[in-house]
C-alpha cells in the first residue's frame, strides 16, 4: 500500500543535506519518492516503507528525526 508520510528532521542546512537524505532514504526498497523541504525541515516520503526504516535511513545519512 502506498502512503505519504512526513518526518520532521533536524540538522539539514543545505542542498548537500537534502541530497544525502534523498539518496539514503531512496535506497529503501519500498520508497517511491522522497522530497525535502529545507525551509520547514520536513521530509516527505511516498511509498510503503515503514517509519522505523525511514528513520534509520535518515539517521544513516547523519540527521535526526525529531
Ligand atoms: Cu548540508
Amino acid at each position: 500500500m502506498t502512503t505519504t508520510a512526513t518526518y520532521s528532521v533536524s540538522g539539514m542546512s543545505c542542498d548537500h543535506c537534502v541530497q544525502a537524505i534523498t539518496s539514503e532514504v531512496g535506497k529503501l526498497a519500498d520508497v517511491e519518492s522522497v522530497s525535502v523541504d529545507l525551509a520547514s525541515k520536513v521530509v516527505t516520503v511516498v511509498g510503503a516503507a515503514d517509519a522505523a526504516s525511514v528513520a534509520a535511513a535518515i539517521d544513516e545519512a547523519g540527521f535526526d528525526v525529531d
